[in-house]
C-alpha cells in the first residue's frame, strides 16, 4: 500500500522529518502547527499542498496513512492516541511520551489496533554507529567491558536562553536526561546488546533562574529585544549516570545543556577486552578503533570499507560526509520499507514504542536514583 505522510508540528525538527521523507520519497500531504494560520503559513513555506487545523482533520482524512509527531512532548500522547485509533501509523519523535504510563498505555493501543509505531531515535542512524554495532555483534572488539561518554551541549548555557523544554508541564520533569540522555542510553544499548539492569544518577540545575521571553522561541534560538520574566527552573541542566548493564558492563554517561562550546557532542567510548571503539557526533564520519597489540585505527565514512551490515546505511562513497539530516532519511527507510512489506509481526530493525517505553522507565529510574541518592534497579518485565 503506498503511504502518505502528514507532519504535526514544522519546527526544527519537523523540517528535518519532512524533508527526509521527500528524499525517501514519501509524499507528505501537509503539516499541522499550533493554529491553522500558522499552517497555512507553514505549508507554503515549505511547499505542502495542504494545512491542516487539527489533529481531528488529520485523523479523518483518507489519504494519511502515517502521522510524523513532531510537538512538545506533552501533547505526544494525546495526539498519538488519537491517530492510532483513527488507524494511522505513527512516528513520534523522542520522548514517546510524558511519562511511562503514558508510554505504556501507547504501545497497548499500538497493538490493539494493528498500527506500526515508531520513536525517532534517529542518531543511531549515523553509519558509523551501525558500523560500531556490526563491530561488536561480530566480536571484533572482544566482549564488551567498559561503556562511557555523553551528550553536551551549549544552546541553553545562559539565564536568558529559553526553550519550552525547560517548563516540567510541558517537556516533563526530566530535561537533559530526556531530551538528549535517552539518546545516549538508546545508541548504547543498541550498539552494544546490552539493557542497563541499574543505575546510580547525579542531577543538577545548574542555571536556577532564567528570563522566559513572552512569546514563541523556535529550539536552538535566542528571543532578542523581547520582555522577559524571571522564571524559577527545576529541570535538570545536568546528569551523570553510572551504569552497570545485563551482560556485565559498566559505565557512566554525563549530559548537560550548558556545556559552553560543545554544540552537539552525542559521544562513547566502548572497551572489550579486544579493543576499543570511539565515536562522536560533532565528527560522525570517522570511527576511533583502539587496539593493545597494534596501532590504533581511525575509519572514514566509506560504504566500501563498512560491513555488509552497515553499507546500505551509508547513502553516499567515501569521504562524502553524512550528517544529521541523514540519519532521518536511513530511520525512514527502515520503518517505511517495514510498512511496504506489510508482516506487521515480523521483527522491527527500528526503534519501537516499545523502545520509547523502555526509555521512559530509565528516566524514572534516573530520577528516582536521584532522589534517594542510591542505586535504582530496572524491573524491566
Ligand atoms: C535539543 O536538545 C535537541 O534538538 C534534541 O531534542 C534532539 O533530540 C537532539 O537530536 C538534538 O538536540
Amino acid at each position: 500500500m503506498k503511504q502518505v505522510a502528514a507532519v504535526v508540528g514544522a519546527g526544527f525538527v519537523g523540517k528535518a522529518h519532512i524533508e527526509a521523507l521527500r528524499r525517501l520519497p514519501v509524499p507528505v500531504r501537509g503539516t499541522l502547527v499550533s493554529s491553522g494560520e500558522r499552517s497555512a503559513a507553514a505549508a507554503k513555506a515549505l511547499g505542502l499542498e495542504h494545512a491542516y487545523t487539527s489533529v481531528d482533520e488529520i485523523a479523518a482524512d483518507p489519504d494519511i496513512t502515517v502521522v510524523h509527531i513532531c510537538t512538545p512532548n506533552y501533547v505526544h500522547f494525546e495526539q498519538t492516541a488519537k491517530l492510532l485509533r483513527a488507524g494511522k501509523h505513527v512516528l513520534c519523535e523522542k520522548p514517546l511520551a510524558m511519562d511511562s504510563r503514558e508510554s505504556a498505555t501507547l504501545v497497548a493501543l499500538a497493538k490493539e489496533t494493528d498500527r506500526v509505531g515508531g520513536v525517532a531515535h534517529n542518531l543511531r542512524y549515523y553509519p558509523l554507529c551501525i558500523q560500531a554495532h556490526a563491530l561488536i555483534e561480530s566480536g571484533a572488539i572482544g566482549q564488551v567491558k567498559l561503556v562511557h561518554g555523553g551528550f553536551l551541549q551549549d544552546w541553553l548555557t545562559y539565564p536568558t536562553d529559553w526553550n519550552w523544554r525547560l517548563e516540567s508541564k510541558l517537556g516533563g520533569e526530566l530535561r537533559a536526561v530526556s531530551d538528549i540522555g535517552t539518546h545516549w542510553l538508546d545508541l548504547i544499548q543498541w550498539i552494544t546488546g546490552q539493557r542497563v539492569e541499574e543505575l546510580c544518577a547525579d542531577l543538577a540545575t545548574v542555571v536556577p533562574v532564567r528570563h522566559k521571553p513572552r512569546g514563541h522561541v523556535e529550539s536552538f534560538s535566542s528571543a532578542k529585544n523581547v520582555a522577559t520574566d524571571e522564571m524559577p527552573i527545576e529541570t535538570d541542566d545536568y546528569a551523570s549516570v553510572l551504569v552497570h548493564l545485563d551482560h556485565g558492563a559498566k559505565g557512566v554517561f554525563t549530559v548537560s545543556q550548558v556545556s559552553a562550546g560543545r554544540k552537539c557532542k552525542l559521544h562513547f567510548e566502548i572497551n572489550g577486552t579486544e579493543g576499543s571503539l570511539g565515536w562522536n557526533a560533532e565528527e560522525p564520519n570517522t570511527l576511533w578503533i583502539g587496539r593493545r597489540n597494534q596501532a590504533n585505527e581511525i575509519l572514514i565514512k566509506d560504504p566500501s570499507l563498512l560491513s555488509p551490515a552497515a553499507r546500505p546505511y551509508a547513502a553516499y562513497p567515501g569521504g562524502h560526509a553524512e550528517g544529521y539530516p541523514d540519519t532521518f532519511v536511513q530511520l525512514f527507510h527502515d520503518y517505511y520499507n517495514y510498512l511496504e512489506e506489510g508482516d506487521f509481526k515480523a521483527p522491527r530493525k527500528f526503534p519501537t514504542f516499545a523502545t520509547g517505553h523502555e526509555e521512559l522507565l530509565l528516566c524514572e529510574a534516573i530520577q528516582k536514583s536521584a532522589q534517594d541518592r542510591a542505586w535504582t534497579k530496572l524491573n524491566w518485565d
